[in-house]
């Protein structure tokens, strides 16, 4: 990726398949601003690019933090229509991060507040150590959490405890995330990585097909109502069933091995 604070890694051997985004600026505990949005946005590029990636894991290169959320002091230098552009572009960097095919698992230890938790919010797993502290402060700022907050995690949560987490702004421990379902699993701290490896390592020996129709029938199914929510299930499912893999599968199970899935 072109930006500094920003890494891509695919990892090797039986992890091929796994990549992990690491978020990389200590000095301003990886607020977001135009760099990193840019880097973000070229990961993105590259990820949609590369058929072989079967998950997807989102991390902090730095201590204790996550991320700290949108710039605030390179915010405080836009003009309206400058800081109007970054915000489109936020909002769409993290649908695009929503809409990606395969599975992505945020693994957050420490801060996630603001557009930080945001982009946890458009991941599809999220795992926290203990002293995790997310939060969504904006109203603090007088702004609202606009890229994706308000939609996110009331869909994820619940609208009444969204509404008291968003109008307070309070800072919830990894515990309590946990407990809200805001999290899938809180772990002792330092450990939040290796449960999001654990998964992706799950996920990496699926079926690579399967798993990206699964991600797209529920989120596409989730949008609209029961009876067209079932025919996309369908219309997924029907593209598994004249794959290879899945007589692999079968075979496998016959042969009482493990089966080797190409995504064929
Ligand atoms: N932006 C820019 N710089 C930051 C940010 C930030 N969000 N957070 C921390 N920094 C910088 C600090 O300014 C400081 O820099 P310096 O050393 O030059 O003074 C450095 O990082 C270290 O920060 P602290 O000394 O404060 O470190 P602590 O460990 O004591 O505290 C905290 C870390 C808790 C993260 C604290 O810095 C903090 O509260 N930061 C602000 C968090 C926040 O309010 N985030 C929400 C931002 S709003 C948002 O994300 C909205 C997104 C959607 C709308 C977008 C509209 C355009």
């Amino acid at each position: 990726s072109s930006s500094q604070s920003v890494k891509l890694t695919k990892l090797s051997n039986l992890d091929s398949g796994i990549c992990e985004v690491s978020l990389d600026r200590p000095e301003a505990r990886n607020a977001i601003g135009k760099d990193m949005l840019c880097g973000l946005q070229h990961t993105l590029e590259a990820l949609n690019k590369d058929s072989s990636v079967n998950a997807l894991m989102v991390s902090s290169s730095v201590p204790k933090v996550f991320c700290a959320g949108a710039d605030l002091k390179e915010k405080r230098r836009m003009s309206p229509s400058e800081m109007q552009e970054f915000i489109t572009a936020l909002r769409s960097t993290f649908f695009d991060f929503e809409r990606l095919q395969i599975p992505t698992i945020a693994a957050i230890e420490g801060i996630a507040l603001g557009g930080g938790l945001e982009m946890a919010l458009s991941c599809d797993i999220r795992i926290c150590g203990e002293d995790a502290v997310l939060g969504l402060p904006e109203t603090g700022l007088a702004i609202l959490p606009g890229a994706g907050g308000t939609q996110r995690l009331p869909r994820l949560v619940g609208i009444s405890i969204a509404k008291e987490i968003i109008f307070t702004g309070r800072k919830i421990k990894g515990i309590d995330a946990n407990s809200l379902g805001l999290v899938n699993f809180c772990v002792p701290s330092g450990q939040a990585r290796a449960k999001a490896l654990e998964i992706a390592r799950s996920i990496n020996e699926k079926g690579p097909l399967a798993i990206r129709m699964a991600k797209q029938a529920i989120d596409r199914g989730i949008e609209v109502n029961m009876e067209e929510a079932l025919a996309v299930e369908e219309e997924c499912f029907e593209k598994l069933v004249h794959t290879k893999d899945r007589l692999e599968g079968l075979a496998a199970f016959a042969e009482k091995r493990k089966p080797r899935y190409t995504g064929e």
